[in-house]
């Protein structure tokens, strides 16, 4: 068992994982009534997928059966350049290429080298992609604390780190949870928020939040109170992650795949505005963008724009 771990950690770093953990597959019941009540006071606003599986995200074995372990992979995004400070902001996340197509086959390599190394190994890698509380099991494989903010913060390096997991059936020996909190008397995250998306207790009024409005909403108006609060940002923010003194540690990603496309960094509002269907396709084919869609970012950016109430 502990060679396989052992085995199991040297891989995820071969396989371009930054940091490692293993948690025993349990039931999640502290989480069950953390999710129940961040879902009934609404806190999912149109984000019905949230709604759905309760019982697969708070049960491992619903996922994958005979689950016996729960690894969790991290994976730095943190890019070494910085926007034009004149361009609509982008979160940093996507910066690069799609995270989920990159850590997907990542995640194919490391599950299909320990099928080679171990054996009869059966498991499921998940990028959010599927009911997986991820930023749970990270605490649990004692990989980090959930901050204020909602982010699971590593203390050598900060919170730029998308999560992965693999949920297998093979016994590992585990690592105990992150136990303390880095977080202190600190509250510069609430405090900064400009839509006041953060709440006490480490909760994260999602439907309030930059992120969900200039990526999730799909409706075609973001309400009028949240207007002039949007600081620039056209897809993501990143506000609550620049602000926490963590992130002074982030060290640059060394994953080729996430360096940045070139608009992302350099594309002024005015050539924004001009931006043709046929070239946003274009450019952004490999990127996380693609999500909001074309109509979704014209309809952002005219947002950022307006300055009526
Ligand atoms: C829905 C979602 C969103 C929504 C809602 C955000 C939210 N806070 O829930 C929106 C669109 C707003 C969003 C925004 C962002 N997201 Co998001 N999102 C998700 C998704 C798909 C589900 C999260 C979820 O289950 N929410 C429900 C709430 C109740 O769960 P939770 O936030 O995970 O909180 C749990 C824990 O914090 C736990 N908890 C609280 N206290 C404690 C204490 C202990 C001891 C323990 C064990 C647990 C614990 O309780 C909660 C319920 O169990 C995950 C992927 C996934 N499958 O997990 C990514 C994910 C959380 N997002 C991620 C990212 C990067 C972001 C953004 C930074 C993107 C951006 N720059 O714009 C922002 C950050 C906003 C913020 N401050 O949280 C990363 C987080 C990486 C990290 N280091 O934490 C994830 C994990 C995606 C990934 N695979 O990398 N996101
Ligand atoms: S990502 Fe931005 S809007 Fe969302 S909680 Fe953090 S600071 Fe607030
Ligand atoms: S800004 Fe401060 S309170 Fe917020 S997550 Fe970072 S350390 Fe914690």
């Amino acid at each position: 068992m502990q060679k396989h771990t052992k085995w199991v950690k040297q891989a995820a770093l071969s396989k371009g994982f930054d940091y490692c953990g293993v948690a025993r597959a349990a039931q999640l019941d502290d989480d069950a009534r953390r999710l129940e009540s961040w879902l009934s006071k609404g806190f999912q606003g149109s984000m019905h997928y949230m709604e759905k599986y309760f019982d697969l995200r708070v049960d491992p074995a619903k996922l994958v059966p005979g689950a016996k372990s729960v690894i969790t992979l991290l994976k730095n995004y943190y890019p070494d350049v910085r926007q034009n400070p004149y361009s609509p902001k982008i979160s940093k996340y996507a910066y690069g290429k799609d995270y989920h197509e990159v850590i997907k086959v990542q995640l194919n390599e490391f599950l299909e080298s320990l099928k080679e190394q171990i054996g009869d190994v059966h498991g499921r890698g998940f990028i959010d992609s599927a009911p997986v509380l991820e930023r749970t099991w990270a605490q649990k494989s004692g990989l980090g604390w959930i901050g204020k903010n909602g982010n699971l913060i590593t203390k050598q390096s900060g919170s730029f780190f998308f999560i992965a997991t693999l949920i297998t059936d093979i016994e590992l020996d585990y690592d105990d949870p992150f136990a303390k909190d880095y977080c202190g008397s600190c509250t510069k995250c609430i405090d900064a928020c400009p839509t006041e998306a953060i709440l006490p207790g480490k909760i994260v009024n999602g439907s309030k939040c930059i992120s969900y409005f200039t990526i999730e909403l799909k409706e075609m108006l973001i309400p009028g109170d949240v207007k002039n609060k949007f600081d620039n940002w056209l897809f993501g923010c990143d506000i609550c992650q620049d602000v926490c003194p963590w992130n002074r540690f982030s060290k640059p990603t060394t994953e080729t795949a996430f360096m940045p496309i070139p608009e992302i960094l350099n594309l002024t509002t005015k050539q924004w505005e001009e931006l043709t269907e046929e070239q946003f396709k274009k450019i952004f084919r490999d990127s996380a963008l693609k999500r909001s869609k074309f109509a979704g970012i014209k309809r952002n950016l005219r947002f950022i724009q307006s300055k009526d109430v």
